[in-house]
């Protein structure tokens, strides 16, 4: 007998309200502890120039990059307001979560009234603000992206300070691995006997930076994020530093290695952080690194729609290797029903479907909010075909397979 569409509905009911007051771990962020001071972003300037709204302003903009680059924040925003929300409807996703968080804040979006926005944000106290978007995005735990070779934050962590329990720490190492050349004269002034040439001897202090970094982080995982055309193996500094220091530190201290394949940098300098795109990955070098080093933990998002497919197949193979978010130029309705669904169907539970990649703390508002509608859709929608086959799913067992997807899982594979 068809189960009753009243059944089907009683369970979105369920996943609805679940998903709705599940609280997340939000595994990749660009956020930062308030010990960090302004590094952390927040408040409607910051979300206005955030940039991927710089990008899309551009495009109605014809304003030459750096007289748009020379205006103050302020000056900015106003411009990108204009441009994307009162010139044209703020249709994008982009321009759609900037007023999902303003509603969220109960403030009123259809005056379209900057100023009494900038009005209200500037009363905000920043700790007490912290709470209140963490609470309107359930969002309990935030792991920043935290570089050593960043000269702003370097200095906050060389300092000290006590850390928010709610922010945890993921070691970056781009300039490591993309750039070791340039990098390695930085590792030698910072006391680390180094050379451009990769000895024995410039290895194992390269894995003393490594573990000094760790140890002060208590980094969760390390990270990198990789060009289309980044290949394992292959004969070049980048493999040789992850097979030789990354990987066997990883395994001293049983952490993940986070790979982000995909991005092509500065496609267009002239619009800065806005100016990278995105390329198709050679998955491959995934594989390869998965079982060529058993021992070792991988999590890995992907920059390219076309590669999600060929990812969801590489975790099934490996258990080693554990997917998550929908990253970046993937952070859109129309994808993330597609690779949720797909991770789903191929992968079960065994995956995190999200991370915000927030850079402005309010954002995890809307990141949030857009993204686990969607997700209950989906899983509501895949109970309702197990019902059709007479298995039902009870709400404990719900409430335990939404706490693996919002960060269970995660927590789980890191601790393996
Ligand atoms: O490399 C990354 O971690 C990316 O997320 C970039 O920071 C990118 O600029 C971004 O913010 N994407 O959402
Ligand atoms: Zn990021």
């Amino acid at each position: 007998m068809k189960p009753s569409s009243a059944k089907k509905k009683q369970i979105t009911a369920q996943v609805q309200a679940i998903v709705e007051s599940t609280p997340i771990t939000d595994i990749h962020t660009h956020l930062y502890d308030p010990a960090f001071g302004k590094l952390l972003l927040w408040g409607i300037d910051d979300l206005l120039v955030y940039h991927y709204l710089v990008a899309e302003s551009f495009r109605q903009m014809d304003m030459p990059f750096q007289d748009f680059w020379g205006l103050s924040k302020t000056d900015q925003a106003s411009m990108i307001w204009d441009a994307l929300f009162i010139q044209h409807s703020p249709i994008s996703e982009a321009c759609r979560g900037v007023l999902t968080t303003l509603h969220a804040l109960d403030l009123d979006v259809k005056k379209r009234d900057l100023r009494a926005l900038r009005k209200w944000f500037a009363g905000q106290k920043p700790n007490a603000y912290i709470t209140k978007c963490m609470k309107l995005a359930n969002v309990k735990s935030i792991c920043m992206t935290n570089s050593p070779f960043d000269d702003l934050e370097r200095p906050v962590w060389e300092e000290g300070f006590n850390r928010d329990p709610r922010f945890m720490a993921a070691l970056r190492i781009d300039p490591l691995l993309l750039s070791w050349k340039e990098t390695a004269p930085q590792l030698a002034q910072w006391g680390y006997e180094v050379t451009p040439a990769l000895s024995q001897k410039t290895i194992s202090e390269v894995r003393k930076f490594l573990a000094h970094w760790t140890l002060k982080l208590q980094a969760r995982y390390l990270m990198v994020s990789l060009p289309p055309d980044f290949n394992f193996p292959a004969d070049n500094d980048c493999n040789r530093l992850i097979e030789h220091a990354i990987l066997p530190h990883c395994r001293e201290y049983n952490l993940p290695f986070a790979l982000m394949p995909g991005v092509r940098r500065a496609v267009n300098p002239q619009l800065k952080l806005a100016g990278d795109g995105v390329g198709l990955s050679n998955l491959n070098s995934l594989s390869n690194l998965c079982s060529t080093f058993p021992e070792n933990k991988f999590l890995a998002t992907v920059l390219a729609r076309e590669n999600q497919h060929e990812l969801c197949i590489l975790a099934r193979k490996f258990r080693n290797l554990h997917i998550f978010g929908c990253w970046w130029f993937m952070n859109v309705p129309e994808l993330i029903d597609e690779t949720t669904r797909l991770r789903l169907e191929l992968l079960g539970l065994s995956m995190t479907p999200q991370h915000s990649d927030a850079r402005v703390l309010d954002q995890i508002i809307y990141k949030w909010r857009h993204s686990k509608k969607i997700i209950g859709n989906v899983l509501a929608e895949k109970y309702g075909d197990l019902l059709d086959t007479g298995w039902q799913v009870s709400r404990a067992e719900i409430q335990r397979d939404v706490n693996d997807l919002f960060g269970g899982a995660f927590e789980r594979f890191c601790s393996r």
